[in-house]
């Protein structure tokens, strides 16, 4: 059997990286998009990366965006992909308040793009789509936990556009037949999130603050309850959906929840700092118990116009339909971050030692 060929959309992501490392264990073929920028942004592809100039390559990344229907066009029809997984996305909620339109145009247009795209050079019966549907579209919940019949509530520009994502995901499925599934992912992290993600800018901010390089966690919402898992376990699922006989959508969710203080005292216990809480709301200060120090604060600026305080998923139907379950806990998914990170800031730490400048943000 010829090998399948999947393209990946937000391949430089952190679930793209993930996911091209899995596919390319399968032995797909695998077409990524990647934005042109002015600097190299694929660290976190660099370790699958083929020289260009090398034949029988299984790793192939094309320029493009998902605002320009032409490219995704053009690409479609080169790759001719089995499988097309739509990662990409401004996926950033606060941002999103910031950049509405732009944050519509790519993630609710893209998929749309996508999908058209598959329609008009009659690919409908060769590839299937998997849209990165999220928890955010709960929003302000409904019911708890939250399954695939839970009513959708969005509560930022994010949310609403992937709720366009979503149902036009459904509707090209039943319009025109296409394999296109819905995974709706609860938050999951990794040593590779982005930095301004809360998980991934408490174990930095707090690595960096056990080692001397920075005195503070600037942070907002510590009452914000979420669903984590690891990365690595739900880019799994996204193969999944994609290998049954029908098309489905499926909540992929750990099943536990933790709040944003929780997260932050148990990666401060990984690293030996005892944290102790005192006052409330916006005065709320996390003391170093060793030495008195405040070491995180609240920054009212993080707070969001509208927040969605609480989500907790149930993957029951991804249990049972699919066989899947998450791998990591909590505490093991803590405890991977913060080592990766402890092991950055001492080389941070050794560089600004010799003299060299380096990366100290903190937003
Ligand atoms: P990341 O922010 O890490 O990655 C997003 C990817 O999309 C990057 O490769 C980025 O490229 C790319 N991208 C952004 N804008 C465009 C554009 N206009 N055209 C083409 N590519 C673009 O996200 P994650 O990997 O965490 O998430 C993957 C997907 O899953 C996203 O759609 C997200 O909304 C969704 N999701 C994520 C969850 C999570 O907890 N991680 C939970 C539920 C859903 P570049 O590297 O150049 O910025
Ligand atoms: P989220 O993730 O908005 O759930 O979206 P994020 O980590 O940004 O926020 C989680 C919760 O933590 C609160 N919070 C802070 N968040 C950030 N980023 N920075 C802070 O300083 C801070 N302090 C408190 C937030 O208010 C929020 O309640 C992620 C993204 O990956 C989406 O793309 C994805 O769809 C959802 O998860 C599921």
């Amino acid at each position: 059997m010829s090998k399948k060929i999947a393209l990946i959309t937000g391949i430089t992501g952190q679930d793209g990286a993930y996911l091209a490392e899995f596919l390319l264990a399968k032995g797909y073929e695998i077409h990524g998009i990647k934005r042109r920028a002015s600097l190299f942004n694929t660290d976190r592809i660099d370790h699958l990366y083929e020289d260009p100039h090398q034949t029988d390559r299984r790793m192939i990344l094309h320029y493009g965006d998902l605002t320009d229907a032409t490219n995704l066009i053009r690409v479609l029809q080169q790759v001719q992909p089995d499988e097309v997984y739509n990662l990409a996305a401004q996926s950033h909620v606060q941002v999103s308040f910031e950049t509405p339109e732009y944050t519509a145009d790519v993630d609710a247009l893209g998929a749309m793009r996508i999908l058209e795209g598959i329609r008009l050079l009659g690919l409908e019966n060769k590839t299937r789509f998997y849209q990165a549907s999220t928890s955010e579209l709960y929003g302000k919940v409904q019911e708890t936990p939250q399954t695939e019949k839970t009513p959708f509530y969005p509560r930022s520009p994010y949310a609403c556009a992937k709720l366009y994502a979503y149902w036009i995901t459904v509707n090209y499925r039943e319009a025109y037949n296409i394999y296109a599934c819905n995974g709706i992912l609860f938050n999951h992290e990794s040593p590779i999130r982005g930095e301004t993600f809360v998980t991934r800018k408490i174990t930095r901010a707090l690595s960096r603050i056990y080692l001397g390089l920075q005195e503070c966690l600037y942070i907002g919402n510590l009452d914000a309850l979420r669903d984590w898992g690891h990365a690595r376990d739900y880019v799994e699922m996204q193969w999944l959906m994609l290998q049954q006989e029908a098309p489905d959508d499926f909540v992929i969710a750990t099943g536990e929840q933790h709040s944003v203080r929780e997260f932050i005292s148990q990666a401060a216990k990984e690293l030996g700092l005892a944290i102790q809480w005192k006052g409330e709301g916006v005065n709320e200060r996390g003391l170093n118990m060793a030495n008195g120090k405040t070491i995180v604060a609240v920054d009212p600026s993080y707070f969001r116009p509208t927040e969605v305080q609480t989500l907790l998923g149930d993957p029951t139907k991804a249990n049972e339909k699919l066989g899947w379950s998450p791998k990591t806990s909590f505490s093991e998914l803590v405890h991977e971050m913060v080592k990766v990170d402890l092991e950055e800031a001492k080389r941070d730490e050794l560089v600004q030692r010799a003299g060299f400048r380096v990366n100290n943000r903190n937003e």
